[in-house]
C-alpha cells in the first residue's frame, strides 16, 4: 500500500474530530451559543440506554436561558460550517424542567417529540443530509415554563451500531396553553434494539422507514383552526 493510502485510512479511523455539533440555538428571532450545553468533544454517544443519551457527555454549563413564545420557531444550527454527512434521521424533543432549566439535567418522564426528519425514497436517502439548520414550531398549546430543547441525529452508516449526535439548550416558553403531551424519559424513550435503529441502509435498500421514538406531538388547536 502507498503511504498516502495508509494515511487516509488512519484519518478515516480517527475522524471523530471532524464531526458536527448542534452548537447554536435558534429561538424566535434570537440565536444563542450561551444557552447551549456544548459537548466537550464531538464524538457520538453509542449507548442509547445510558444517561449519556440525555444531553451528551462532558457538557458545558450553559449560562443563558432564552425566552421564546409558544408557536415560534426553535431549533439548532451546526457549528463551524459543518453539515450533516452521516445518513440518518433527526428528531427534536422538548423536556419540561421542574423549575429552572439551568438546574435540570433532563432526568425523568418529561420529554416529548416536536419534530422529526426522516427518509426519502427512490432513491432512498435521508432528508437531513448536507443540511446545517433544523427548526420547527413550538406547539402553541404547551404550558409556559422552562424547558430543555434537545436535538438528536441517529447516524445509521454502520448497520447494527447507531451513533447519536445530541445537543441540548435552555429555553423559557411564554404565552403557552394547557396542552398535555404524553411524555417519555430519555433514556427509556427508544425500544432497545428497535429494528429502525439497527437497519441496514445499504442492502436490501429500505422501502419504508419509521423514525424511532414516540410520535410527534402537535398542538390540539392553533388559532388558525378556528373558522366560523
Ligand atoms: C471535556 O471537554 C473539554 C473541552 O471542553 C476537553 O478538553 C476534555 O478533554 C473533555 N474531557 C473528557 C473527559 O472528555
Ligand atoms: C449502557 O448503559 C447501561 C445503563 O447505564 C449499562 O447498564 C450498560 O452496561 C451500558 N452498555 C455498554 C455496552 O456500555
Ligand atoms: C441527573 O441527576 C440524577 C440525580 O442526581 C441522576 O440520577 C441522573 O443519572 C442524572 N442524569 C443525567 C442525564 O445526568
Ligand atoms: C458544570 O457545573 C457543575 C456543577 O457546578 C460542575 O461539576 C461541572 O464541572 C461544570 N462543567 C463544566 C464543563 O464546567
Ligand atoms: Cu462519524
Amino acid at each position: 500500500m502507498k503511504p498516502a493510502f495508509i494515511l487516509s485510512l488512519a484519518l478515516l479511523a480517527s475522524n471523530g474530530s471532524a464531526h458536527y455539533i448542534f452548537q447554536t440555538l435558534i429561538a424566535g428571532s434570537k440565536t444563542s451559543k450561551l444557552a447551549v450545553r456544548v459537548p466537550g468533544e464531538n464524538s457520538p454517544v453509542k449507548n442509547y440506554t445510558s444517561v449519556d443519551i440525555t444531553c451528551n457527555v462532558n457538557i458545558s454549563n450553559a449560562t443563558e436561558t432564552v425566552s421564546v413564545s409558544a408557536g415560534s420557531v426553535v431549533g439548532f444550527e451546526l457549528g463551524e460550517g459543518k453539515r450533516i454527512y452521516h445518513p440518518g434521521p433527526i428528531t427534536m424533543y422538548l423536556g419540561k424542567a421542574p423549575g429552572k432549566a439551568a438546574h435540570w439535567n433532563g432526568t425523568g418522564k418529561a420529554w416529548f417529540k416536536i419534530a422529526e426528519w426522516g427518509a426519502t425514497f427512490s432513491p432512498f436517502g435521508f432528508e437531513t443530509l448536507n443540511k446545517n439548520v433544523f427548526t420547527a414550531n413550538i406547539p402553541s398549546d404547551i404550558p409556559s415554563g422552562e424547558y430543555l430543547v434537545r436535538m438528536e441525529q441517529i447516524a445509521l452508516h454502520i448497520p447494527g451500531s447507531p451513533e447519536f449526535f445530541v445537543g441540548c439548550a435552555q429555553i423559557k416558553i411564554t404565552g403557552g396553553g394547557s396542552g398535555s403531551p404524553t411524555k417519555v424519559s430519555i433514556p427509556g424513550y427508544l425500544t432497545y434494539q428497535d429494528p429502525e435503529l439497527l437497519v441496514d441502509i445499504y442492502w436490501p435498500i429500505p422501502t419504508e422507514y419509521t423514525v424511532p421514538g414516540p410520535p410527534v406531538y402537535r398542538a390540539r388547536k392553533s388559532p388558525r383552526d378556528f373558522f366560523w
